[in-house]
């Protein structure tokens, strides 16, 4: 899979890409990630990217040209499943969203900043609009690697057992059960006797019998939704 990803801050996500899973991941050519410094495609001999909004109204707007641009320069080599532009007014993003996506062979993440971008492009180039929660961030860049690391994850090879991806919390609507490891015995404090029992039968039932407990008591909402 291949993610693009539109930016004027491009030295806030770079280190983030580079570790762990996401690291790993491009480095084994599971997910090739290109992060685009939005100025490379302006016009302006100022390099400038944003403007004032029209009607007077507070902030900047980043402008129609670089972003037509980066976009078309993309598209130009090869097919996009989708244009997302993240901002708060976007739809909720979700695990069965990243699921989706983590289909994909080549998306575009738009990341806004200021006051947003003309809504011409979002008319004209995006394809999907998407936020991470509802409060404000300083702009999109941590919700586009939010996005980033939840799809990638998801893709064959990117995490060690292949399996754990799909028993992840959320994956079944379920939180995860309470997870243990050595010493058995840690101040006095025990790990539950079934988990030492060897018995697998048994232990499933206790792990689904905890997930729902927890579920239950810490998000009803995933129950009945
Ligand atoms: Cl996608 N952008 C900004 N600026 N703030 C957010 C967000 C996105 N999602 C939640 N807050």
């Amino acid at each position: 899979m291949r993610i693009d990803i539109i930016t004027v801050m491009p030295e806030m996500l770079e280190p983030f890409l580079k570790e762990s899973i996401l690291g790993r991941a491009r480095e084994k050519g599971i997910a090739d990630i290109y992060v685009h410094n939005l100025r490379d495609f302006t016009e302006d001999k100022w390099r400038r990217v944003d403007d004032y909004p029209f009607g007077g109204f507070a902030g900047m707007v980043l402008q129609c040209q670089p972003i037509d641009n980066a976009i078309s320069s993309l598209k130009a080599e090869r097919h996009y499943d989708e244009v997302i532009y993240v901002t708060p007014d976007g739809e909720q993003f979700s695990q069965p969203m990243a699921n989706t996506l983590s289909l994909a062979e080549n998306i575009i993440i738009l990341c806004g900043h200021y006051k947003g971008i003309d809504q011409r492009i979002r008319d004209h180039f995006i394809t999907r609009e998407v936020t991470i929660g509802d409060y404000v961030l300083t702009g999109g860049e941590l919700a586009a690697a939010v996005m980033t690391d939840a799809i990638v994850r998801l893709l064959p090879g990117a995490i060690g057992d292949d399996a754990s991806a799909l028993n992840d919390c959320f994956q079944d609507r379920l939180l995860a059960a309470p997870i243990y490891t050595r010493p058995a015995e840690y101040k006095g404090w025990r790990v539950p006797d079934v988990l030492l029992s060897g018995n697998e039968a048994k232990i499933r039932e206790w792990e689904l019998n905890e997930s729902l407990r927890r579920t239950q008591e810490l998000r009803p909402d995933l129950l009945t939704d």
